[in-house]
């Protein structure tokens, strides 16, 4: 008993609990032990890779231990006061040179295979730019004209800001405070987005890795791809996934303040309904697609995370058009959830001296113009939001300066596109 509880709160302290947590929760064929089978080919080829190296090693370790501890037993000193005297024994110094050579020549030859196999990109079906901000994905259908950006969905990013003790957390983590956060986003507490990548199954998708900002890194278990996102410069990988389904992952370089909160999801569609997805993206609509098939489809926690980019991709088409105050601010607050509550706070007392409050702001307050600009091009430790759309900037200028009290003037996205140069 004594024990168990000392166990618990150690692993809650070393954060055991969260990560054991998060490994089922975005893998889908990982028993949370081992590394996953995975749903590609190099996938499946790079887990025989692990385990033959596992193997390989568990051959090395009960031998030598098993050496070890014969000779630490049978030539103890009370059996064998006097001990052997030799040295420069031929045999065994050709053995043990011979011996590693053949294992690690045995190792890389396989290993070699799969790297060269990763490597070649050519003859893809289809190219998808991946560009790591912080802290968000943007992906790019090349040649489709089809590009948006993927962020932690609004569930999970509500729940982080309350924070773990506001969803009822004592400190330690028992097993119920498990089962509290395991249902958090239809199950997927921060490993949800609001837009997911949307590949066909069965086709080879080749994707094209950089960084806007700082080194990012694009990570996918279940694909085996892991790849840097370096601003500057171009990264090349593949996948061609056998299987159907949604897939997860995590930015794998330490990138910044909200490093652990831009998670991957990727729905694997048949070709029908990928090309559905395509075409709707490119009449500014919002697929079915992009519901997650199976799993998370059927969670009624992760549809409350899907209906809000539906509604903003539905009024995009008209962002010329001038807006009712109402419209603006119920967008503009969805728009501040997804990229401005991180620091600002949703409830806009920021967390000051390093992100200021918005209540009562001067910027919020004043002439729209400049509040407008700082959205477009940041300030200071604030990053530029230039890649949102007139409509979102509009909106969400619009919602800051109406709430909490702050008397700033409506803006029209017609203003927004007049201050981009
Ligand atoms: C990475 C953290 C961060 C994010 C995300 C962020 N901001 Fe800021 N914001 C700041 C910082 C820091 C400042 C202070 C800049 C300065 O004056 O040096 C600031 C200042 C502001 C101000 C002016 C406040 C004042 O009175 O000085 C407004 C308005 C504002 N941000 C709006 C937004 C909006 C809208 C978004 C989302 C689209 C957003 N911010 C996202 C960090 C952030
Ligand atoms: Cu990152």
């Amino acid at each position: 008993m004594l024990m168990k509880g000392w166990l618990a709160r150690l692993a809650a302290g070393t954060g055991m609990a969260g990560a054991a947590l998060k490994a089922s929760a975005y893998t889908n064929t990982s028993n949370g032990y081992n590394m996953p089978t995975g749903v590609t080919e190099i996938a499946h080829s790079v887990h025989s890779l692990h385990m033959a190296v596992f193997y390989t090693c568990v051959v090395i370790g009960v031998l030598v231990f098993g050496v070890m501890l014969y000779s630490i037993v049978n030539h103890r000193r009370s059996k064998h006061p006097k001990p052997a005297d030799f040295h420069e024994s031929v045999k065994v110094e050709i053995a043990w040179t011979i011996a590693p050579f053949v294992v690690l020549i045995g190792l890389a030859i396989p290993a070699a295979g799969t790297l060269i196999k990763m490597e070649d990109t050519r003859n893809s079906d289809l190219t998808v730019k991946i560009t790591g901000y912080q802290w968000k994905w943007q992906y790019e259908y090349i040649g489709q004209n089809v590009s948006y950006f993927s962020t932690l969905s609004a569930e999970s990013n509500a729940a982080r800001q309350v924070g773990a003790h506001g969803l009822g957390f004592s400190g330690s983590f028992s097993e119920a405070d498990l089962d509290q956060l395991k249902k958090v986003d239809g199950g997927h507490y921060l490993v949800n987005v609001d837009n997911p990548l949307v590949l066909p199954v069965g086709k080879k998708v080749r994707f094209l890795i950089t960084g806007n900002d700082v080194i990012h890194a694009w990570w996918v278990p279940d694909f085996a791809v892991k790849k840097d996102a370096i601003p500057g410069y171009i990264n090349e990988v593949w996948t061609k996934v056998d299987q159907i389904g949604t897939y997860r992952g995590v930015c794998a370089e330490l990138c910044g303040r909200d490093h652990g909160f831009m998670p991957i999801v990727v729905n694997v569609v048949s070709e029908d309904d990928f090309k559905a997805f395509i075409a709707s993206k490119q009449a500014g609509g919002t697929a079915a697609a992009e519901a997650a098939p199976a799993e998370t489809a059927a969670a009624p926690a992760g549809s409350s995370a899907a209906a809000a980019p539906a509604e903003t991709a539905a009024a995009a088409p008209a962002a010329a058009a001038a807006l009712g105050k109402d419209d603006l601010v119920k967008k503009g607050q969805a728009v501040y959830t997804a990229n401005c509550a991180a620091c600002h706070q949703a409830s806009g007392a920021g967390l000051p001296p390093n992100f200021p409050s918005l209540h009562g702001s001067k910027v919020a307050n004043g002439p729209a113009e400049a509040h407008i600009t700082q959205i477009l091009k940041g300030k200071n430790l604030m990053p530029p939001f230039a890649q949102l759309s007139d409509e979102d900037i509009a909106a969400v200028a619009t919602f800051e300066r109406t709430s909490w009290g702050n008397q700033g003037s409506v803006v029209q996205p017609s203003q927004v596109a007049a201050l981009r140069k």
